[in-house]
């Protein structure tokens, strides 16, 4: 009997130091720890015709190889999973069921706005960036509007450190002069971006929105460029007719300027919160670039003319969703954003 222990820890020994994958670990086992015709198994079920004398000594035995047997197979399926297969080590079970995330979108501001990129980008027009943190320089004074002028109250300011004399850009034409210093005459360029005033919010009034500006220098540009520019723009987005009227405007920085004002596509004209019962709502101001900014970029009014506008980018998605508050846009109400 004694024999017959030590070949039977003998052969399972070596029988599991030639195991190559989980399967045959699997057999291995089965076929030395199966109840009911496991070796093992068969060895304790013959311990009771051994002699009462020989019996514990055996015993003890039989438990020691069932033990020795047991630890080489553990220290072999760590070996396996450490050493396995890439297949196996790296196993992934497709059928499982996982928890499906939801995709979100763009928002519709932005949605617009690469819309409105690529139909500047098809006229040949560069797409321009600018700090929200902006210098009073670029904000106002280089685009003719002094510390005096009254026009700065037109655009109630954050001003963030009046040492430094930084505040939040309250309208996207401070890249103008930037884009002008950098690459000068001739230049096409749209810039959309976020922008910051200190207003009291009604149905189309925020205090952080969006607009697009717009420019383009060179030889010999009239109002002509710019409504053809204009209509591009507007058919390109709304893809219908819709109704425009261009009025006398005044801002330091372009002359002559108008004001470019789309008839309220929430009430159709007849009078709403959106359009303050107007019929009309103010989308685009624009004019010629006044020779002055010109000079602050370092281009020869002589030379050289332009054309600039300051789309409310934020309005025109209302114009064209017919989006009732502006406030919507801003709230973060999924309800409304997943509509998009
Ligand atoms: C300007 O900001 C000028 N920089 C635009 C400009 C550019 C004129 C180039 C000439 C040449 P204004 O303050 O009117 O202009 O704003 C431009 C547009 O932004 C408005 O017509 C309107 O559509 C939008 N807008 C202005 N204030 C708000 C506001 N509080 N909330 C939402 N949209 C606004």
């Amino acid at each position: 009997m004694e024999l017959d222990i030590k070949k039977i820890k003998d052969q399972a020994l070596k029988e599991i130091e030639g195991i190559k994958n989980s399967e045959e670990w699997e057999q291995i086992k089965n076929k030395y720890f199966s109840r009911k015709s496991g070796e093992l198994a068969k060895l304790l079920k013959d311990l009771k015709d051994v002699s009462e004398d020989l019996r514990p000594k055996v015993g003890a035995l039989a438990n020691q190889v069932k033990t020795e047997i047991e630890s080489a197979l553990d220290i072999k399926l760590s070996s396996l999973k450490n050493n396995g297969s890439a297949l196996e080590r790296d196993f992934i079970d497709v059928t499982l069921n996982v928890e499906k995330y939801k995709l979100g979108h763009l928002h519709p501001v932005t949605q617009i706005a690469m819309e409105l990129e690529d139909i500047f980008k098809s006229m040949g027009f560069m797409i321009l960036d600018g700090p929200e943190l902006e210098s009073d320089y670029y904000n106002f004074e280089a685009l003719n509007i002094p510390t005096w002028h009254p026009a700065r109250d037109t655009q109630d300011t954050f001003y963030i450190d009046a040492k430094d004399k930084l505040l939040l850009r309250t309208h996207t034409s401070p890249v103008q002069v930037r884009a002008m210093q950098k690459y000068g005459a001739p230049l096409r360029c749209v810039v959309p971006g976020r922008v910051f005033r200190n207003e009291a919010t009604d149905a189309s009034h925020e205090h952080t929105f969006y607009q697009l500006e717009g420019l383009m220098i060179d030889k010999d540009i009239s109002i002509t460029n710019l409504i053809a520019v204009m209509k591009e723009l507007l058919s390109g987005i709304f893809k219908e007719e819709v109704n425009v009227r261009l009025r006398p405007g005044y801002f330091p920085f372009v002359e002559p300027a108008f004001e470019l004002d789309i008839q309220c596509l929430i009430c159709g004209g007849k009078g709403c919160p959106v359009c303050k019962q107007s019929g009309w709502v103010e989308l685009m101001p624009c004019g010629l670039v006044h020779p002055s900014v010109l000079k602050y970029g370092g281009i020869d009014p002589k030379k050289y003319s332009g054309f600039a506008f300051g789309l409310g980018l934020t309005r025109l998605v209302m114009m064209k969703y017919k989006i009732d508050d502006i406030r919507l846009l801003q709230g973060g109400d999924l309800r409304f954003l997943n509509q998009f």
